[in-house]
């Protein structure tokens, strides 16, 4: 098959574009990496060369040996993907170690995968643990509300969580594990990928404060649409502080009860103080 019917590399391409019209993708801004299902790299391994070298991920994810993952090139622009997925965008094997990748599959004219491979590959590895295998996708962006509060709300999980939860009912049912928040790091490194690895043990949504959002999830429209409702809500909470000092009415704890009983959720009590 080829490489652009494969309905994973459309899903992707279409993911990023969705990311680009949503505004959260200036310039270079963001990236997106897909750990490939074995049936799916069947299906296009005949479009792949071995030829290229390997190369160090910079860190160790021995969970990951073998994998092949989907990526957003370093530099690249998300705006350009759909014109050209071969030039922007590639695929990139784990070696055995865990530990290098070397390209397979586009990126081509020397182009590297994302500069945030490591925090990448090591959210992977958390993520592919604890869901017993389901996650598949981690998505990087930058999206202006969500950023902005960071330069407002005390920078930790439990208000940054309540906060975002009491802007729209459907949060918690999306989110019922909350929001972790990442103190502004240097981007692109080893020690932002564990403090973000680390977070992602207990949420599926990072937070890099000054910076912008990490998701994970199963699928392309549900990572995309975490993003989308953290990043909405984020905007129902900057046009409410742009209005007024305080909040007149707000959903209350014993609200966030009440629903978490009828919808079968599991909210953490540290979040309803
Ligand atoms: O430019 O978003 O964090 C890509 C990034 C780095
Ligand atoms: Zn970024």
């Amino acid at each position: 098959m080829k490489i652009l019917d494969a309905e994973f590399v459309k899903g992707f391409i279409r993911m990023a574009n969705d990311g680009w019209e949503q505004g959260w993708h200036e310039r270079n801004g963001g990236n997106l990496t897909y750990r490939i299902k074995a049936d799916e790299v069947d299906a296009v391994k005949e479009n792949f060369t071995f030829d290229r070298p390997w190369t160090p991920i910079g860190t160790s994810v021995p969970f990951l040996a073998g994998e092949y993952f989907m990526t957003t090139g370093s530099g690249k622009y998300f705006r350009n993907v759909i014109l050209d997925a071969e030039a922007n965008t590639g695929i990139v094997e784990i070696d055995e170690k865990g530990e290098n990748f070397r390209i397979v599959w586009g990126l081509l004219n020397g182009a590297r995968p994302t500069s945030e491979l490591p925090s990448h590959l090591m959210n992977h590895e958390v993520k592919k643990q604890v869901s017993g295998g389901k996650h598949r996708v981690i998505y990087h962006a930058h999206p202006a509300n969500t950023i902005a509060l960071t330069f407002v709300l005390p920078l930790d999980d439990v208000t940054f969580t309540r906060e975002i939860w009491e802007m729209a009912t459907e949060c918690p049912v999306v989110f019922p594990d909350g929001i972790g928040v990442v103190p502004w790091m240097v981007p692109g490194g080893r020690d932002i990928a564990v403090a973000t690895s680390e977070l992602m043990k207990q949420y599926d949504v990072a937070i890099w404060a000054h910076h912008g959002m990490f998701c994970s999830g199963e699928d392309f429209d549900l990572t995309f649409g975490l993003m989308h409702t953290v990043e909405k809500a984020a905007e129902i909470l900057v046009k409410v502080r742009s209005m007024a000092p305080a909040k007149r009415q707000t959903i209350l704890p014993d609200d966030f009860r009440d629903l978490a009983r009828d919808f079968g959720l599991t909210l953490p009590e540290k979040f309803l103080k």
